[in-house]
Protein backbone atom coordinates (compact mmCIF):
# COMPACT_ATOMS: atom_id res chain seq x y z
CA UNK A 1 0.00 0.00 0.00
CA UNK A 2 1.35 3.89 -1.03
CA UNK A 3 1.76 6.61 1.28
CA UNK A 4 -1.03 8.83 2.27
CA UNK A 5 1.56 11.58 2.45
CA UNK A 6 5.06 12.60 2.61
CA UNK A 7 6.60 14.64 5.04
CA UNK A 8 10.57 16.32 4.48
CA UNK A 9 12.01 17.76 7.26
CA UNK A 10 12.46 15.53 10.63
CA UNK A 11 13.31 17.71 12.99
CA UNK A 12 10.92 18.70 15.96
CA UNK A 13 7.91 19.47 14.11
CA UNK A 14 8.29 17.01 11.09
CA UNK A 15 8.59 14.43 13.44
CA UNK A 16 6.17 15.41 16.04
CA UNK A 17 2.95 15.96 12.93
CA UNK A 18 4.50 12.47 11.36
CA UNK A 19 3.57 11.00 14.65
CA UNK A 20 0.06 12.42 14.71
CA UNK A 21 -1.05 11.70 11.40
CA UNK A 22 0.07 8.17 12.39
CA UNK A 23 -1.81 8.34 15.33
CA UNK A 24 -4.98 9.24 12.90
CA UNK A 25 -4.43 6.33 10.17
CA UNK A 26 -2.62 7.64 7.94
CA UNK A 27 0.74 5.98 5.81
CA UNK A 28 3.56 8.56 6.40
CA UNK A 29 6.47 8.40 4.12
CA UNK A 30 9.37 10.13 6.05
CA UNK A 31 12.35 12.23 4.28
CA UNK A 32 15.27 13.81 5.72
CA UNK A 33 18.06 15.95 3.90
CA UNK A 34 20.51 14.17 6.64
CA UNK A 35 19.58 9.65 5.90
CA UNK A 36 20.48 9.03 9.25
CA UNK A 37 17.98 10.99 10.89
CA UNK A 38 15.38 8.95 8.84
CA UNK A 39 16.88 5.74 10.45
CA UNK A 40 17.04 7.47 13.91
CA UNK A 41 13.47 8.31 13.93
CA UNK A 42 12.36 5.04 12.38
CA UNK A 43 13.94 3.22 14.79
CA UNK A 44 13.07 5.70 17.84
CA UNK A 45 9.66 7.49 17.92
CA UNK A 46 8.64 5.96 14.81
CA UNK A 47 9.07 2.27 16.00
CA UNK A 48 6.17 -0.09 15.86
CA UNK A 49 3.98 2.33 13.58
CA UNK A 50 2.95 2.38 10.39
CA UNK A 51 5.64 5.39 9.30
CA UNK A 52 7.75 3.96 6.41
CA UNK A 53 11.06 6.60 4.98
CA UNK A 54 12.72 7.29 1.91
CA UNK A 55 16.07 7.53 1.69
CA UNK A 56 16.16 9.71 -1.40
CA UNK A 57 13.05 12.19 -2.98
CA UNK A 58 12.68 9.68 -5.65
CA UNK A 59 11.95 6.38 -3.47
CA UNK A 60 9.59 8.97 -1.32
CA UNK A 61 7.90 10.25 -4.76
CA UNK A 62 7.70 6.45 -5.84
CA UNK A 63 6.14 5.41 -2.19
CA UNK A 64 3.02 7.96 -2.74
CA UNK A 65 -0.34 7.43 -3.60
CA UNK A 66 -1.61 9.80 -6.49
CA UNK A 67 -1.52 12.79 -6.03
CA UNK A 68 1.03 13.26 -4.26
CA UNK A 69 1.19 15.34 -1.37
CA UNK A 70 4.52 16.13 0.01
CA UNK A 71 5.07 18.53 3.08
CA UNK A 72 8.07 20.07 3.46
CA UNK A 73 8.63 20.74 7.48
CA UNK A 74 12.30 22.29 6.63
CA UNK A 75 14.07 25.90 7.33
CA UNK A 76 12.13 28.81 5.82
CA UNK A 77 13.82 30.13 3.24
CA UNK A 78 15.98 29.17 0.43
CA UNK A 79 16.29 25.52 1.70
CA UNK A 80 12.04 25.54 0.85
CA UNK A 81 12.98 26.67 -3.09
CA UNK A 82 16.36 24.19 -3.34
CA UNK A 83 13.38 21.30 -2.41
CA UNK A 84 10.67 22.67 -4.81
CA UNK A 85 13.41 22.52 -7.71
CA UNK A 86 14.27 18.68 -6.72
CA UNK A 87 10.93 17.54 -6.42
CA UNK A 88 9.33 19.42 -9.53
CA UNK A 89 11.36 17.23 -12.16
CA UNK A 90 9.91 13.83 -10.29
CA UNK A 91 6.30 15.15 -9.36
CA UNK A 92 3.30 14.76 -12.08
CA UNK A 93 0.71 17.22 -13.01
CA UNK A 94 -1.53 17.85 -10.16
CA UNK A 95 0.65 16.41 -7.58
CA UNK A 96 0.53 19.19 -4.20
CA UNK A 97 3.32 20.23 -2.30
CA UNK A 98 3.03 21.71 0.92
CA UNK A 99 5.25 24.34 2.24
CA UNK A 100 4.48 24.20 6.30
CA UNK A 101 7.29 26.26 7.46
CA UNK A 102 7.38 29.81 8.92
CA UNK A 103 7.49 31.34 5.49
CA UNK A 104 7.04 34.78 4.83
CA UNK A 105 3.93 35.48 2.43
CA UNK A 106 5.02 36.87 -0.26
CA UNK A 107 7.39 33.96 -1.12
CA UNK A 108 4.70 31.93 -0.72
CA UNK A 109 2.75 33.97 -3.69
CA UNK A 110 5.92 33.54 -5.75
CA UNK A 111 5.48 29.69 -5.37
CA UNK A 112 1.84 29.34 -5.86
CA UNK A 113 2.18 31.24 -9.20
CA UNK A 114 5.68 29.22 -10.56
CA UNK A 115 4.70 26.21 -9.56
CA UNK A 116 0.98 26.99 -11.05
CA UNK A 117 2.88 27.16 -14.46
CA UNK A 118 4.22 23.58 -14.21
CA UNK A 119 0.78 22.16 -13.27
CA UNK A 120 2.03 21.26 -9.71
CA UNK A 121 -0.62 23.02 -6.37
CA UNK A 122 1.38 24.58 -3.92
CA UNK A 123 -0.32 25.17 0.10
CA UNK A 124 1.67 27.64 2.36
CA UNK A 125 0.33 26.71 5.44
CA UNK A 126 0.90 28.40 9.00
CA UNK A 127 1.20 25.75 11.80
CA UNK A 128 1.14 26.79 14.79
CA UNK A 129 1.21 25.00 18.66
CA UNK A 130 5.51 24.53 18.45
CA UNK A 131 6.30 20.76 19.86
CA UNK A 132 3.02 19.87 21.64
CA UNK A 133 0.71 20.78 19.07
CA UNK A 134 2.54 19.06 16.37
CA UNK A 135 2.03 16.33 18.20
CA UNK A 136 -1.54 16.62 19.35
CA UNK A 137 -3.38 19.01 17.10
CA UNK A 138 -1.73 22.31 16.14
CA UNK A 139 -3.94 25.28 14.50
CA UNK A 140 -3.35 24.60 10.84
CA UNK A 141 -3.67 28.11 8.94
CA UNK A 142 -3.72 27.19 4.82
CA UNK A 143 -3.85 29.01 1.71
CA UNK A 144 -2.52 28.43 -1.73
CA UNK A 145 -3.89 26.82 -4.65
CA UNK A 146 -7.57 25.87 -3.60
CA UNK A 147 -7.80 23.29 -6.04
CA UNK A 148 -5.50 21.01 -3.55
CA UNK A 149 -7.39 21.73 -0.36
CA UNK A 150 -9.98 19.01 -0.64
CA UNK A 151 -6.52 16.44 -1.03
CA UNK A 152 -5.30 17.60 2.18
CA UNK A 153 -8.42 18.57 4.06
CA UNK A 154 -9.49 15.21 5.78
CA UNK A 155 -5.47 15.03 6.80
CA UNK A 156 -5.35 18.35 8.20
CA UNK A 157 -8.61 18.62 9.96
CA UNK A 158 -7.76 15.24 11.58
CA UNK A 159 -4.26 15.73 13.25
CA UNK A 160 -5.56 19.97 14.00
CA UNK A 161 -6.33 20.72 17.74
CA UNK A 162 -10.36 20.31 18.17
CA UNK A 163 -12.36 23.60 19.78
CA UNK A 164 -14.65 21.87 22.69
CA UNK A 165 -17.21 21.85 20.22
CA UNK A 166 -15.05 19.25 18.18
CA UNK A 167 -14.56 21.94 15.50
CA UNK A 168 -11.38 21.60 13.91
CA UNK A 169 -8.53 24.42 14.06
CA UNK A 170 -8.05 24.28 10.59
CA UNK A 171 -9.82 25.33 7.73
CA UNK A 172 -8.67 27.35 4.18
CA UNK A 173 -7.94 30.35 4.32
CA UNK A 174 -7.85 31.08 1.01
CA UNK A 175 -5.65 31.82 -1.95
CA UNK A 176 -1.75 32.57 -2.74
CA UNK A 177 0.07 33.38 0.56
CA UNK A 178 -3.18 33.77 2.53
CA UNK A 179 -2.64 31.37 5.30
CA UNK A 180 0.78 32.75 6.26
CA UNK A 181 -0.17 35.88 6.02
CA UNK A 182 -2.88 35.10 9.04
CA UNK A 183 0.09 32.57 10.73
CA UNK A 184 2.32 35.79 10.89
CA UNK A 185 -0.84 37.93 12.01
CA UNK A 186 -0.93 35.21 14.45
CA UNK A 187 2.61 35.65 15.51
CA UNK A 188 2.02 39.34 15.70
CA UNK A 189 -0.46 39.05 18.07
CA UNK A 190 1.20 36.73 20.14
CA UNK A 191 3.90 39.38 20.41
CA UNK A 192 1.50 41.75 21.88
CA UNK A 193 -0.79 39.38 24.65
CA UNK A 194 3.07 38.43 25.37
CA UNK A 195 4.46 41.97 26.08
CA UNK A 196 0.90 43.19 27.51
CA UNK A 197 1.63 40.52 30.35
CA UNK A 198 5.28 41.52 30.82
CA UNK A 199 4.03 44.82 31.59
CA UNK A 200 1.15 43.89 33.99
CA UNK A 201 4.20 41.52 35.35
CA UNK A 202 6.38 44.44 36.18
CA UNK A 203 3.63 46.70 37.23
CA UNK A 204 3.02 44.05 39.85
CA UNK A 205 6.64 43.55 40.93
CA UNK A 206 7.92 47.11 40.93
CA UNK A 207 5.17 49.71 41.49
CA UNK A 208 3.27 47.14 43.89
CA UNK A 209 5.88 45.39 45.11
CA UNK A 210 4.38 41.72 44.66
CA UNK A 211 6.34 38.73 45.52
CA UNK A 212 6.12 35.88 42.87
CA UNK A 213 3.99 33.84 44.93
CA UNK A 214 1.55 36.39 45.11
CA UNK A 215 1.61 37.56 41.32
CA UNK A 216 1.16 33.75 40.46
CA UNK A 217 -1.75 33.66 42.56
CA UNK A 218 -3.22 36.60 40.54
CA UNK A 219 -2.30 35.10 36.93
CA UNK A 220 -4.20 31.90 38.55
CA UNK A 221 -7.00 34.40 39.33
CA UNK A 222 -7.19 36.27 36.06
CA UNK A 223 -7.06 33.09 33.79
CA UNK A 224 -10.95 32.63 35.71
CA UNK A 225 -11.89 35.51 33.89
CA UNK A 226 -12.40 37.16 30.22
CA UNK A 227 -8.28 36.62 30.01
CA UNK A 228 -8.51 32.82 30.34
CA UNK A 229 -5.15 31.61 27.53
CA UNK A 230 -3.22 29.77 27.42
CA UNK A 231 -0.04 32.46 28.14
CA UNK A 232 -2.01 33.48 31.57
CA UNK A 233 -1.69 30.22 32.35
CA UNK A 234 2.10 29.73 31.66
CA UNK A 235 2.82 32.82 33.12
CA UNK A 236 1.42 31.40 36.50
CA UNK A 237 3.06 28.57 36.35
CA UNK A 238 6.84 30.50 35.08
CA UNK A 239 5.88 32.89 38.31
CA UNK A 240 5.58 29.95 40.84
CA UNK A 241 8.81 27.88 39.12
CA UNK A 242 11.37 28.21 41.79
CA UNK A 243 15.22 27.90 40.89
CA UNK A 244 17.19 24.99 42.79
CA UNK A 245 18.14 27.82 45.48
CA UNK A 246 14.36 28.10 45.86
CA UNK A 247 14.04 31.44 44.12
CA UNK A 248 12.25 32.24 41.15
CA UNK A 249 13.55 31.19 38.13
CA UNK A 250 12.33 34.09 36.22
CA UNK A 251 14.64 36.34 37.95
CA UNK A 252 17.95 34.63 37.10
CA UNK A 253 16.80 35.28 33.33
CA UNK A 254 18.59 38.19 31.58
CA UNK A 255 15.46 40.68 30.41
CA UNK A 256 16.95 40.45 26.69
CA UNK A 257 14.27 39.09 24.36
CA UNK A 258 14.72 37.16 21.20
CA UNK A 259 12.92 37.17 18.05
CA UNK A 260 13.04 35.42 14.91
CA UNK A 261 11.33 38.01 12.71
CA UNK A 262 7.46 37.18 12.31
CA UNK A 263 6.31 40.07 14.34
CA UNK A 264 9.00 42.62 12.55
CA UNK A 265 7.05 40.93 9.24
CA UNK A 266 3.95 41.52 10.52
CA UNK A 267 4.93 45.55 11.57
CA UNK A 268 6.38 46.21 7.99
CA UNK A 269 3.08 45.07 6.64
CA UNK A 270 0.95 46.87 8.87
CA UNK A 271 3.32 50.06 7.71
CA UNK A 272 3.78 49.21 3.46
CA UNK A 273 -0.64 49.15 3.91
CA UNK A 274 -1.22 51.95 6.33
CA UNK A 275 -2.67 50.52 9.19
CA UNK A 276 -1.86 52.04 12.74
CA UNK A 277 -1.13 48.15 14.44
CA UNK A 278 0.40 50.31 17.26
CA UNK A 279 0.30 47.50 19.99
CA UNK A 280 2.29 44.73 18.22
CA UNK A 281 4.62 47.11 16.76
CA UNK A 282 5.29 48.68 20.14
CA UNK A 283 5.67 44.60 21.40
CA UNK A 284 8.65 44.36 18.39
CA UNK A 285 10.19 47.38 19.35
CA UNK A 286 9.63 46.94 22.84
CA UNK A 287 12.15 43.93 22.18
CA UNK A 288 14.60 45.86 20.21
CA UNK A 289 14.90 48.28 23.61
CA UNK A 290 15.07 45.09 25.40
CA UNK A 291 18.03 44.09 23.53
CA UNK A 292 19.98 47.08 24.44
CA UNK A 293 21.08 45.83 27.42
CA UNK A 294 24.47 47.37 28.01
CA UNK A 295 23.07 50.84 27.06
CA UNK A 296 20.17 50.49 29.44
CA UNK A 297 22.25 49.84 32.47
CA UNK A 298 24.87 52.91 31.49
CA UNK A 299 21.41 55.06 31.37
CA UNK A 300 19.89 54.04 34.67
CA UNK A 301 23.03 54.71 36.17
CA UNK A 302 23.07 58.52 34.63
CA UNK A 303 19.67 59.07 35.13
CA UNK A 304 19.75 57.75 38.72
CA UNK A 305 16.26 56.10 38.18
CA UNK A 306 13.77 56.17 41.38
CA UNK A 307 11.86 53.54 42.47
CA UNK A 308 8.32 53.29 40.82
CA UNK A 309 6.26 52.97 44.04
CA UNK A 310 2.47 52.79 43.13
CA UNK A 311 0.50 53.99 46.15
CA UNK A 312 -2.77 52.82 47.52
CA UNK A 313 -5.36 49.54 47.73
CA UNK A 314 -2.95 46.68 46.02
CA UNK A 315 -6.79 44.77 45.09
CA UNK A 316 -7.56 47.96 43.78
CA UNK A 317 -4.76 48.73 41.19
CA UNK A 318 -4.50 44.79 40.57
CA UNK A 319 -8.42 44.74 39.17
CA UNK A 320 -7.51 47.84 36.97
CA UNK A 321 -4.73 46.41 35.55
CA UNK A 322 -6.90 43.36 34.72
CA UNK A 323 -9.12 45.15 32.95
CA UNK A 324 -5.93 47.48 31.49
CA UNK A 325 -4.71 43.95 30.09
CA UNK A 326 -8.25 43.28 28.50
CA UNK A 327 -8.81 46.28 27.17
CA UNK A 328 -5.25 46.38 25.62
CA UNK A 329 -5.63 43.09 24.24
CA UNK A 330 -9.00 43.90 22.36
CA UNK A 331 -7.49 46.56 20.78
CA UNK A 332 -4.13 44.15 19.85
CA UNK A 333 -6.82 42.13 17.99
CA UNK A 334 -8.80 44.68 16.57
CA UNK A 335 -5.94 46.16 14.84
CA UNK A 336 -4.58 42.49 13.48
CA UNK A 337 -8.40 42.16 12.16
CA UNK A 338 -8.19 45.47 10.80
CA UNK A 339 -4.95 44.69 9.01
CA UNK A 340 -6.20 41.27 7.89
CA UNK A 341 -9.06 43.27 6.23
CA UNK A 342 -7.12 45.67 4.34
CA UNK A 343 -4.75 42.58 3.01
CA UNK A 344 -7.51 40.47 2.15
CA UNK A 345 -9.24 43.47 -0.03
CA UNK A 346 -5.97 43.92 -1.37
CA UNK A 347 -4.83 40.32 -2.61
CA UNK A 348 -8.69 39.29 -3.07
CA UNK A 349 -8.77 36.59 -0.46
CA UNK A 350 -12.23 37.17 0.66
CA UNK A 351 -10.60 35.79 4.26
CA UNK A 352 -13.37 34.90 6.79
CA UNK A 353 -12.59 36.61 9.64
CA UNK A 354 -14.78 34.44 11.95
CA UNK A 355 -12.90 31.43 10.34
CA UNK A 356 -9.57 32.64 11.21
CA UNK A 357 -10.90 33.48 15.21
CA UNK A 358 -11.86 29.54 15.19
CA UNK A 359 -8.70 28.24 13.67
CA UNK A 360 -6.70 30.16 16.85
CA UNK A 361 -9.47 28.73 19.37
CA UNK A 362 -7.21 25.73 19.78
CA UNK A 363 -3.61 24.31 19.47
CA UNK A 364 -1.89 27.70 18.95
CA UNK A 365 0.15 29.94 21.34
CA UNK A 366 -2.73 32.69 21.22
CA UNK A 367 -5.11 30.48 22.28
CA UNK A 368 -7.99 31.56 24.70
CA UNK A 369 -11.93 31.96 25.20
CA UNK A 370 -12.09 35.38 23.85
CA UNK A 371 -10.91 34.08 20.36
CA UNK A 372 -14.88 32.49 20.36
CA UNK A 373 -16.34 36.10 21.18
CA UNK A 374 -14.33 37.20 18.43
CA UNK A 375 -15.68 34.80 16.28
CA UNK A 376 -19.06 35.71 17.63
CA UNK A 377 -18.50 39.15 16.60
CA UNK A 378 -17.84 38.76 12.92
CA UNK A 379 -20.74 36.13 12.98
CA UNK A 380 -22.68 38.83 13.83
CA UNK A 381 -21.21 40.81 11.30
CA UNK A 382 -18.53 39.22 9.20
CA UNK A 383 -17.37 42.89 7.39
CA UNK A 384 -17.10 44.55 10.84
CA UNK A 385 -14.47 46.95 10.42
CA UNK A 386 -13.33 47.46 14.13
CA UNK A 387 -13.43 44.44 16.93
CA UNK A 388 -14.30 47.30 19.28
CA UNK A 389 -17.42 48.44 17.78
CA UNK A 390 -19.33 44.94 18.76
CA UNK A 391 -21.47 45.38 21.35
CA UNK A 392 -19.49 42.80 23.61
CA UNK A 393 -16.08 44.15 22.96
CA UNK A 394 -17.65 47.92 23.38
CA UNK A 395 -19.16 47.16 26.43
CA UNK A 396 -15.81 45.84 27.65
CA UNK A 397 -14.08 48.60 26.75
CA UNK A 398 -16.22 51.10 28.14
CA UNK A 399 -16.56 49.33 31.82
CA UNK A 400 -12.45 49.30 31.77
CA UNK A 401 -11.95 53.23 30.38
CA UNK A 402 -11.66 54.79 34.02
CA UNK A 403 -9.27 51.91 34.96
CA UNK A 404 -7.45 51.43 32.01
CA UNK A 405 -6.46 55.17 32.19
CA UNK A 406 -5.46 55.15 35.95
CA UNK A 407 -3.11 52.67 34.82
CA UNK A 408 -1.54 54.17 32.03
CA UNK A 409 -1.54 57.68 33.78
CA UNK A 410 0.11 55.80 37.12
CA UNK A 411 2.80 53.91 34.98
CA UNK A 412 3.87 57.59 33.61
CA UNK A 413 4.06 59.25 37.25
CA UNK A 414 6.18 55.80 38.15
CA UNK A 415 8.28 55.71 35.31
CA UNK A 416 7.09 52.12 34.41
CA UNK A 417 7.22 51.52 30.84
CA UNK A 418 3.59 50.13 29.86
CA UNK A 419 4.37 50.75 25.72
CA UNK A 420 1.53 48.46 24.46
CA UNK A 421 -1.07 49.55 27.05
CA UNK A 422 -0.56 53.07 26.86
CA UNK A 423 -0.13 53.05 22.78
CA UNK A 424 -3.09 51.09 22.92
CA UNK A 425 -5.55 53.87 24.71
CA UNK A 426 -4.03 55.99 22.50
CA UNK A 427 -4.89 54.22 19.45
CA UNK A 428 -8.23 54.33 20.69
CA UNK A 429 -8.35 58.10 21.43
CA UNK A 430 -7.18 58.63 18.27
CA UNK A 431 -9.49 56.27 16.71
CA UNK A 432 -12.96 57.91 18.77
CA UNK A 433 -11.90 61.50 18.09
CA UNK A 434 -14.13 62.83 14.93
CA UNK A 435 -11.67 65.27 14.33
CA UNK A 436 -7.87 65.03 14.64
CA UNK A 437 -4.92 67.77 14.52
CA UNK A 438 -4.13 66.36 11.08
CA UNK A 439 -5.68 69.28 9.71
CA UNK A 440 -2.35 71.63 11.10
CA UNK A 441 -0.12 68.85 9.72
CA UNK A 442 -1.71 69.36 6.57
CA UNK A 443 -1.04 72.99 6.80
CA UNK A 444 3.03 72.45 7.56
CA UNK A 445 3.08 70.84 4.26
CA UNK A 446 1.28 72.41 2.62
CA UNK A 447 3.16 75.88 3.95
CA UNK A 448 6.59 73.67 3.48
CA UNK A 449 6.38 71.50 0.08
CA UNK A 450 3.03 73.08 -1.25
CA UNK A 451 1.18 69.45 -0.58
CA UNK A 452 -1.66 70.91 -0.99
CA UNK A 453 -5.29 69.95 1.41
CA UNK A 454 -8.73 69.25 0.76
CA UNK A 455 -11.34 71.85 2.64
CA UNK A 456 -14.10 70.61 5.24
CA UNK A 457 -16.23 73.27 3.24
CA UNK A 458 -15.66 71.91 -0.29
CA UNK A 459 -16.00 68.35 -1.61
CA UNK A 460 -13.84 65.44 -0.70
CA UNK A 461 -11.02 65.49 -3.43
CA UNK A 462 -10.80 68.57 -4.15
CA UNK A 463 -7.31 70.15 -3.18
CA UNK A 464 -6.30 73.67 -2.35
CA UNK A 465 -2.96 75.49 -2.24
CA UNK A 466 -2.27 78.89 -0.18
CA UNK A 467 0.40 80.98 -0.72
CA UNK A 468 1.65 81.34 3.16
CA UNK A 469 3.75 83.65 3.10
CA UNK A 470 2.84 85.50 0.15
CA UNK A 471 6.20 84.92 -1.16
CA UNK A 472 5.73 80.91 -2.53
CA UNK A 473 4.34 80.90 -6.15
CA UNK A 474 0.92 79.39 -7.22
CA UNK A 475 2.45 76.08 -8.45
CA UNK A 476 1.91 73.24 -6.09
CA UNK A 477 3.26 69.76 -5.76
CA UNK A 478 1.23 66.36 -6.79
CA UNK A 479 -1.39 65.39 -4.94
CA UNK A 480 -0.90 61.39 -4.09
CA UNK A 481 -0.60 59.33 -1.28
CA UNK A 482 2.12 56.59 -0.44
P1 LIG B 1 14.16 23.63 11.66
O1 LIG B 1 13.60 24.95 11.30
O2 LIG B 1 15.25 23.56 12.64
O3 LIG B 1 14.66 22.92 10.29
C1 LIG B 1 15.25 21.65 10.34
C2 LIG B 1 15.04 20.92 9.05
O4 LIG B 1 15.51 21.70 7.95
C3 LIG B 1 15.83 19.61 9.03
O5 LIG B 1 15.09 18.66 8.34
C4 LIG B 1 17.07 20.02 8.27
O6 LIG B 1 17.70 18.94 7.64
C5 LIG B 1 16.47 20.91 7.23
N1 LIG B 1 17.48 21.74 6.58
C6 LIG B 1 18.21 22.78 7.03
BR1 LIG B 1 18.09 23.46 8.71
N2 LIG B 1 19.06 23.28 6.14
C7 LIG B 1 18.87 22.51 5.05
C8 LIG B 1 19.44 22.53 3.75
N3 LIG B 1 20.36 23.46 3.42
N4 LIG B 1 19.05 21.62 2.86
C9 LIG B 1 18.13 20.70 3.20
N5 LIG B 1 17.53 20.61 4.42
C10 LIG B 1 17.90 21.53 5.33
O7 LIG B 1 13.00 22.61 12.11
P2 LIG B 1 11.69 22.83 12.97
O8 LIG B 1 11.97 23.60 14.21
O9 LIG B 1 11.07 21.49 13.06
O10 LIG B 1 10.79 23.78 12.06
C11 LIG B 1 10.38 23.41 10.75
C12 LIG B 1 9.61 24.59 10.16
O11 LIG B 1 8.45 24.84 10.96
C13 LIG B 1 10.39 25.89 10.15
O12 LIG B 1 10.03 26.67 9.05
C14 LIG B 1 9.94 26.59 11.41
O13 LIG B 1 10.07 27.98 11.34
C15 LIG B 1 8.48 26.16 11.48
N6 LIG B 1 7.89 26.15 12.81
C16 LIG B 1 8.60 25.77 13.89
C17 LIG B 1 8.01 25.75 15.15
C18 LIG B 1 8.78 25.32 16.37
O14 LIG B 1 8.23 25.45 17.47
N7 LIG B 1 9.98 24.79 16.22
C19 LIG B 1 6.67 26.11 15.28
C20 LIG B 1 5.94 26.46 14.15
C21 LIG B 1 6.56 26.47 12.91
P3 LIG B 1 18.99 18.26 8.35
O15 LIG B 1 18.46 17.39 9.43
O16 LIG B 1 19.61 17.52 7.25
O17 LIG B 1 19.83 19.39 8.88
Amino acid sequence: MKGDIGVIGLAVMGQNLILNMNDHGYKVVAHNRTAEKVDEFLQGPAKGTNIVGAYSLQELVDKLESPRKIMLMVRAGDVVDSFIDKLVPLLDKGDIIIDGGNTNFPDTNRRVAALKEKGIHFIGSGVSGGEEGARFGPSIMPGGSPEAWPFVKPIFQAISAKTENDEPCCDWVGNDGAGHFVKMVHNGIEYGDMQLITEAYQFMKDGLGMTHDEMQSVFIEWNKTELNSYLVEITSDILGYKDTDGEPLVEKILDTAGQKGTGKWTGINALDMGIPLTLITESVFARCLSSLKDQRVEAEELFGKKESIVEGDKQVWIEALRQALLASKIISYAQGFMLMREASNENGWDLNYGNVALMWRGGCIIRSAFLSNIRDAYDIDPELSFLGSDSYFKGILENSMSAWRKVAAKSMDVGIPMPSMTSALTFLDGYTTARLPANLLQAQRDYFGAHTYERVDKPKGEFFHTNWTGKGGDVSSTTYNS
